[in-house]
């Protein structure tokens, strides 16, 4: 078993609801357990004219392969009606590998630690809420270093998930 984070994310078509629904599927998945939801945040997008989103983060206790789970994301993915148009469009629902045990993947289809993880105030607060501030990444680098170095500015919690 290892303790795997996911985050989802959605900017169209209910986003609420989408994680709702993200979140019944992961706990379906083949040899896997969900181990926790955070709460869900809402922020602006990171690119401009695009509806706000929300966000949240899940964690699993998976034997998957990290490229099953990958394809299981994916799936779930394209079950909620996601369109890829764009490299960063507007989506019903993004689901994002953020940390898988501790490992370091570099492979084409699978960066693990995710790239932008330090980048992004909506991935680390709600991991936070799941995963203790002294976590460190496969990389070496702590979380609570993480959460030091990106504010929590912008960033709406919500008190019903
Ligand atoms: N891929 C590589 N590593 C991973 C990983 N760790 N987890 C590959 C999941 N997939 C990974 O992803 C493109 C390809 O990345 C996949 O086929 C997979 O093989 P995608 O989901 O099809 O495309 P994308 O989401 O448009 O690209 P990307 O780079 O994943 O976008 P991001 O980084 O998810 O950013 N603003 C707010 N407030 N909240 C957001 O959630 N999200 C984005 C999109 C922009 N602005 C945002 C948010
Ligand atoms: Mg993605």
């Amino acid at each position: 078993m290892e303790r795997i984070y996911i985050g989802m994310g959605s900017n169209l078509a209910a986003p609420e609801q989408q994680l709702r629904c993200a979140i019944d599927a992961l706990a379906k998945l083949p040899e896997t357990t969900l181990g926790g939801v955070s709460a869900f945040y809402q922020s602006d997008s990171l690119l401009p004219g695009q509806p706000r989103y929300t966000n949240a983060v899940a964690a699993l206790d998976s034997t998957l392969a990290p490229l099953e789970l990958l394809d299981a994301l994916q799936a779930i993915e394209n079950e909620q009606g996601r369109e890829r148009l764009e490299r960063w469009g507007p989506r019903t629902l993004d689901l994002d590998i953020l940390l898988f045990g501790d490992r370091l993947i570099d492979e084409p289809r699978l960066k693990v630690p995710h790239y932008q993880i330090h980048l992004r105030a909506f991935v680390l607060y709600p991991l936070a809420e799941l995963a203790p501030a002294s976590l460190q990444l496969a990389d070496g680098r702590l979380l609570s270093d993480l959460l030091t170095t990106c504010p929590f500015v912008g960033l709406e919690r919500l008190t019903t998930a």
